[in-house]
Order: structure tokens, then C-alpha cells, then sequence
């Protein structure tokens, strides 16, 4: 069976390229100078991509299908979240398995197999949350790196549910040095923001505006220093996810310039959402916007440091932290806490379109589009260049995106399982046009020019991830 992608303008991280992508079965396996070379291949399906552009299909690093939070859990079935990532050209997740206190790390993981397995629209892997870092987890964290599993997530918020205290974090980070792992660290203070959301209860400030007063970004930088300084002492590389706040971005960036192996993420709402706008919203609709870290104010920096931070590298990649929670009976949980409104945001059928709209406005180039979203996030995360790649002998994951068309977003055109829309009203200037995931168009066009999803739930395969590259 063969594809050929023609006349389209091919984006990697080493620009843009007019070229012809050919693709047998599941694989990519030529790029083809378009006039002349490609008019003698057969193809069994054609799909031509003049005016537009053909790139790696999405990776995003960070979602959480199903997590039990709060009381509840997220909306998106492995099943309806991947199909939504499709919709929006992303092709691979890396999706967070969760072990709590007293609980055994290896029965955790089963059950994240068990929840993913024969669900999935686009191919998956795993990260793991340690939350209960024992001797015991310690050990199964090595056993883990050699079976694919090479990444861990650390909180230093979330006391009592997720949190691991500073000599948790330097063992976890001494293993990591050892067994070659990524240790992945949600920095936030937590300790000192129960004690500051325990006081603002106390006062009566119980909206959901709340909960992004009482977590100060000075206490995401505090965080973010404070590992950096326990990854020195353990010798170990460290990855910061869903990095808010101009502070944490200083830290990461002055460890950078000394030329640690220190490393982060943003995701789009803390590129484009904000604490007054969002999160303080009428009524109780600010809950919609309840993710920790909390979206920052829009009184100092933090947007446009974090659109420097990508430009620079000092910001690697961008995932989504996909966390849906309805309205409707689930962040209507807290309607009097803000502490009881399940912490999330669901944006994983966005993150390619609102990224883009970075590059339409000036702040991303093409190239760099493509490394943050696709090509970085396979490298970090040991699956370059089977993903990430449009090379010859790569998984071909492919996305047509059209740069004439337009994306409304809303909850009334979006797939994700959401009764609303944290983007509601955001219109791109682009679109997901095809999506091929290992060579089959899983967003393609019904007889009227409308997309359609063509996949099914199990088409999407677990992979074994190697080590990060960044290491090596
Ligand atoms: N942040 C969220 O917003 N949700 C889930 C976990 C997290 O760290
Ligand atoms: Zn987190
Ligand atoms: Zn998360």
C-alpha cells in the first residue's frame, strides 16, 4: 500500500522543504524532489498538499486519560482523548501512569495498560508517577528504564496525595543518574501553598480565582531552583514539566547557560490564558481554568518570557498537560473550595493549532513549530527517530496542515469529552487538513471536501521507549 504526499512544502526542524513524501505501509521511505522524480511513482493514494504544509505528526508528552483526581476523573477515556488528539494533527501521546501511597508501582502500571490497551486512536507510551517513593519503588524504577518506561514524575506540590520530600527527590534523582531515566519534576512548593490556601479559606475566599492567588510563581521559582540544586548533587539530568512562571524559567535558563542537563516544557495555557481573564472569571466559570501551576497574571511577563523561552531552547517543548474535568458534577465539586475543584485543563486537540498560531503571529518560525512540538518531544523522550522524523525508514505520522484555512475553537466543534471549552471563541489562522498515523489516514475528506476521522480505537500501538537522546 502507498501514499504519496505531493507538492507540499515539507517543515522539519531544519526548515522548509518543497518535496514529495512517499509511504509504504506504515513507513515513510523516500522524500522526492517534486518535479520529476515522483511523476513516475504508482501510488494507491495520492493526496496533494499544494499550499500547504507537511509535517511530523504531533507528540505530546504530557496527558493524563483518566486520571482519578479530586474525587473524580478526567473526562477523556484513553479512547476519546486519542481520538481528539487525531482531530488535532497530534500522533503520539505519552500519557502518565499513576502510583500513590502504599501502593505497588508494577500493579499501577498493569492497570494503565489495562485502561490504554486496544483503546487508543494514535500510538501511546508511558511516563510513570512515583508518589510514593519507597526502596521498593526505587527498585522497580530501574526495572522499569529497561522496559521502556524512562521517564518519572516527582511532585514537589499536592502534600499528602502526590508529594515527595527533598530526600525522596535526591534518591529518586541518584537512581536516575545510575539507570539513565529522565526524573520529569512538577515544581511547585506545596507545603507553603496548602498553608496560604488554608488561610484564604479561613478568610472566606473560597472562589476559583483563588486557587491561582494562593500558588505564587515566586513559589514555582522557589521549586524549580531548589531541584536544579538536588539534580547537581545527584549528578542526574532533571525535566520540568508544565513550566507557568517567568521565575522558573530563570532558573531553568541560568542552569542552562552553565550547561546543565536541566530541561522543561509550557503548555499553550500558560502561553495564552491568564489569571484575571480566566481563572477569574464570573461566577463560578473561573473553575474551568483550575490547573496547577495556576495561569499567572497578566500584570507582569510570564506570557511573553515563555514564547522567549521556546524561541531560545531554554523552553524546549510544548505539551499540553491534558486534564479534562466537565463543569457539570465534576468541577462543580468545588463550588464552596476552590481546593476541591479537580485540577486541569483538556487541550490535547489544540496544541498543534495554537502553537502555529504562534509562528502566524511572530513569536515561533516554522522550524521551531515543528522541534517543540514533534521533533524535540521524541528525542527527549527515547522515540527519535522512529517519531518525530520525516526521514526515510521513520513511522510515518504525518500532518497536511493548511495555512489558508481556519480553525474555530469551541465546545461546539471540538471532540474531546468536555461540556466546555477553555479556548471558546480562539479562531486559527490554519488547519488540520490529513493526518496519517504509521501511514494511515486516520483524518482524511468525505465527498465533500468535509474531514472526517477514519480511524478506530486499537489502531494506536504501545511503544517501548529508549533513553532520552539528550543525554547520551
Ligand atoms: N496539574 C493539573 O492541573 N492536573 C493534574 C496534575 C497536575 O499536576
Ligand atoms: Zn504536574
Ligand atoms: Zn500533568
Amino acid at each position: 500500500m502507498r501514499t504519496l504526499i505531493s507538492n507540499g512544502t515539507v517543515i522539519t526542524p531544519q526548515g522548509s522543504h518543497d518535496l514529495d513524501v512517499l509511504v509504504e505501509d506504515e513507513k515513510i521511505v523516500a522524500l522526492l524532489q517534486p518535479a520529476g522524480t515522483s511523476e513516475n511513482i504508482t501510488a494507491d493514494t495520492i493526496i496533494d498538499a499544494t499550499g500547504k504544509y507537511v509535517v511530523p505528526g504531533g507528540i505530546d508528552v504530557h496527558t493524563h486519560m483518566e486520571l482519578p483526581f479530586g474525587g473524580t476523573f478526567a473526562s477523556d477515556t484513553f479512547e476519546t482523548g486519542t481520538r481528539a488528539a487525531a482531530w488535532g494533527g497530534t500522533t503520539t501521546i505519552i500519557d502518565f501512569a499513576v502510583q500513590r501511597a502504599g501502593e505497588e508501582v508494577r500493579a499501577c502500571l498493569d492497570s494503565w495498560f489495562a485502561k490504554a490497551e486496544g483503546n487508543c486512536a494514535i500510538d501511546y507510551g508511558f511516563h510513570m508517577i512515583l508518589g510514593d517513593v519507597t526502596e521498593g519503588a526505587l527498585k522497580e524504577m530501574d526495572t522499569l528504564v529497561g522496559e521502556g518506561i524512562t521517564s518519572f514524575k516527582l511532585f514537589m506540590a499536592y502534600p499528602g496525595v502526590f508529594y515527595s520530600d527533598d530526600g525522596q527527590i535526591l534518591r529518586a534523582m541518584q537512581h536516575a543518574h545510575e539507570n539513565g531515566g529522565l526524573i520529569m519534576m512538577h515544581a511547585e512548593n506545596g507545603i507553603a501553598i496548602d498553608v496560604i490556601a488554608e488561610q484564604a479559606a479561613a478568610r472566606g475566599q473560597t472562589d476559583p480565582v483563588y486557587h491561582g492567588i494562593t500558588r505564587p510563581s515566586r513559589l514555582e521559582g522557589e521549586a524549580t531552583h531548589r531541584a536544579i540544586q538536588l539534580a547537581i548533587v545527584a549528578g542526574s539530568p532533571v525535566y520540568f514539566v508544565h513550566l507557568s512562571a517567568s521565575e522558573a524559567l530563570e532558573q531553568v535558563a541560568a542552569a542552562r547557560n552553565e550547561g546543565l542537563n536541566v530541561f522543561a516544557e509550557t503548555c499553550p495555557q500558560y502561553l495564552y490564558l491568564n489569571l484575571e481573564d480566566h481563572l477569574g472569571a464570573p461566577g463560578f466559570a473561573g473553575a474551568g481554568y483550575v490547573c496547577s501551576p495556576p495561569l499567572r497574571t497578566k500584570h507582569q511577563h510570564h506570557h511573553g518570557d515563555l514564547w522567549r523561552g521556546l524561541r531560545t531552547n531554554d523552553l524546549s517543548i510544548v505539551s499540553t498537560d491534558h486534564c479534562p474535568f466537565c463543569m457539570k458534577e465534576q468541577k462543580e465539586l468545588g463550588l464552596e473550595d476552590f481546593r476541591a475543584i479537580p485540577n486541569g485543563i483538556g487541550g490535547v486537540e489544540h496544541r498543534m493549532d495554537l502553537i502555529y498560531q504562534g509562528v502566524v503571529a511572530g513569536e515561533l518560525s516554522l522550524a521551531r513549530w515543528v522541534e517543540t512540538c514533534s521533533a524535540t518531544p521524541a528525542r527527549m523522550f527515547g522515540l527519535w527517530p522512529q517519531k518525530g522524523a520525516l526521514l526515510p525508514g521513520a513511522d510515518a505520522d504525518i500532518v497536511v496542515y493548511d495555512p489558508n484555512a481556519t480553525t474555530p475553537i469551541s465546545v461546539e466543534t471540538h471532540h474531546m469529552n468536555m461540556d466546555y471549552s477553555a479556548y471558546e471563541g480562539i479562531e486559527i489562522a490554519g488547519a488540520v487538513d490529513t493526518v496519517l498515523s504509521r501511514g494511515k489516514i486516520v483524518i482524511g475528506k468525505d465527498a465533500t471536501g468535509k474531514r472526517e476521522y477514519l480511524g478506530k480505537a486499537g489502531d494506536g500501538h504501545y511503544l517501548r521507549r529508549g533513553l532520552s537522546q539528550y543525554l547520551l
